[in-house]
């Protein structure tokens, strides 16, 4: 291995006036009405899944690899060595209940993002070459789609588990232009067994040890018989309809449907301080408005998707080898990218936008809080700042770990969101300043066109703009 790996996002396809490639809503990616290049970058997206989930175990860029560093198998990754911290710390690298939650998984995904695209890349290669010229910008301008798991279908009240997560198979055209169908990488993966046919590395005993497939909503395991005699985690058979019923469940443990909608736009209306947005455990000031929490939505909804029968999604160790682990958390970080865009850095200068007037806390600034759990290197009950190694992520080829500050501007990965485009004519004034008031006002508004409706009227949080329904 010849140094660490640089995480540097992907840096093709961004225009001359700083325009980054957006990271579509999925139903917008695979809509070539949104994105011109639709059609092919599926195509190419799932050959570039199907390669990645494929290679050896060994590999660093592997899926197994990088699903691994969040949970088990509980081994290093890039170097970063794992610490003896006790019976009860955490054995992952992944921060939860920590204040570094958002952006340990901002890195993490930029990481997925840029080895998907290496593989696409090698994709791309394998086609003759006067295709690779026509399909060179949709490669360069690709961005991991995610899920927004809190949007309505146009003219209903009902959230939609995207098809293309919930297809077992599906069809795509091969470099030298066949068609085939193929296991769909964005439905399960596949695990490495050894020669017992245990999955590599995994401990803790069955179900997980021995499942060969991620699953979603699997049928209760029963301890007392072999995996092998349990069909839906033997033979990686997920209920994706339970999936879509959880999602729209509102009285369940982790409500969906319309509470969902409301915990997302009370996200962005009541809370104006980093430290609360950021996870579950702030215990800062007992203000209500600090009771939600991006995290605290973001995990209800991996026991939507997994479900309490514990499907992968659901159980930390394992969350991430399922594709719908990136799709969600695309949406998690689309959250903390309109998050900081909300509450800018510098709100101060402009005392004329009642929003922006308002106190705002919008990074760390200076607060630590106290992860009781730790992780794979770090003991448990360490106090966590913006300075705190987000380990294994590495900046460079020679061993520069992340931290928060060094993450915390999305521009630099090279990747936006539809709401974030913050190079449009419109924001600069005459002399080329920034309008943040305006960019602000913008996002608001899309906020309130997204979410507002689930709100009861006499709950509409002025400072988001009226609700109003979705147009029927
Ligand atoms: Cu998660």
């Amino acid at each position: 291995m010849s140094g660490t790996y640089p995480i540097v996002g992907i840096q093709d396809g961004i225009g001359p006036d700083g325009e980054r490639p957006l990271r579509y809503e999925i139903n917008k990616f695979v809509d070539p009405k949104h994105n011109p290049y639709a059609k092919d970058q599926l195509n190419l997206f799932l050959l570039a899944l199907e390669k990645i989930q494929a290679m050896s175990h060994t590999e660093r860029l592997s899926w197994f690899q990088i699903a691994g560093i969040h949970g088990q198998p509980f081994i290093n990754w890039d170097g970063s060595k794992g610490i003896d911290g006790g019976p009860d710390q955490w054995g992952g690298y992944c921060t939860h209940a920590s204040i570094l939650f958002p952006t340990w998984h901002r890195v993490y995904h930029a990481l997925v993002e840029q080895a998907v695209h290496e593989c696409m890349k090698k994709v791309l290669a394998e086609f003759p070459r006067d295709k690779q010229a026509a399909l060179k910008p949709a490669v360069d301008h690709w961005r991991y789609p995610y899920w927004d798991w809190a949007l309505v279908m146009p003219g209903t009240t009902d959230l939609v588990m995207p098809e293309l997560m919930r297809l077992p198979v599906i069809e795509v055209q091969r470099p030298n232009g066949v068609m085939q169908t193929i296991d769909n990488p964005l439905y399960r993966y596949r695990f490495p067994l050894d020669a017992q046919g245990k999955v590599i590395g995994f401990t803790g005993g069955p179900p997980y040890t021995e499942a060969p497939y991620t699953v979603r909503h699997p049928a209760p395991f029963n301890k007392t018989l072999p995996v092998t005699s349990q069909e839906t985690w033997a033979k990686g058979i997920s209920d994706n309809d339970a999936a879509q019923t959880a999602l729209n469940d509102v009285s369940a443990q982790r409500p969906g449907g319309r509470q969902l909608v409301v915990s997302v736009y009370q996200l962005f209306a009541m809370i104006r301080s980093f430290p609360p947005f950021s996870n579950t455990n702030w215990r800062g000031s007992g203000n209500p408005s600090q009771y939600t929490s991006l995290e605290g939505i973001h995990n209800n909804v991996h026991v939507i998707i997994g479900g309490l029968s514990r499907g992968h999604m659901a159980v930390n160790d394992f969350a991430t080898f399922d594709a719908a682990f990136w799709m969600h958390h695309g949406n998690v970080e689309r959250q903390l990218s309109i998050f900081q865009a909300l509450n800018p850095a510098d709100y101060k200068s402009w005392p004329n936008d009642p929003w922006l007037r308002s106190t705002v806390r919008p990074w760390f600034d200076g607060v630590s809080q106290v992860d009781e759990y730790g992780t794979w290197t770090r003991p448990p009950n360490t106090a966590e700042t913006t300075n705190t190694p987000l380990t294994p992520f590495h900046k460079d080829a020679k061993g520069t770990v992340y931290d928060s500050d060094g993450c915390r501007y999305i521009a630099n990965f090279g990747y936006a969101f539809e709401e974030l485009q913050d190079w449009l004519p419109k924001y600069r004034d005459a002399s080329g300043k920034f309008n943040t008031p305006l960019y602000c006002q913008d996002i608001r508004k899309a906020l309130s066109e997204k979410y507002g409706w689930a709100m009861p009227s006499h709950h509409t949080v002025s400072h988001l703009a009226a609700a109003h329904p979705p147009s029927r």
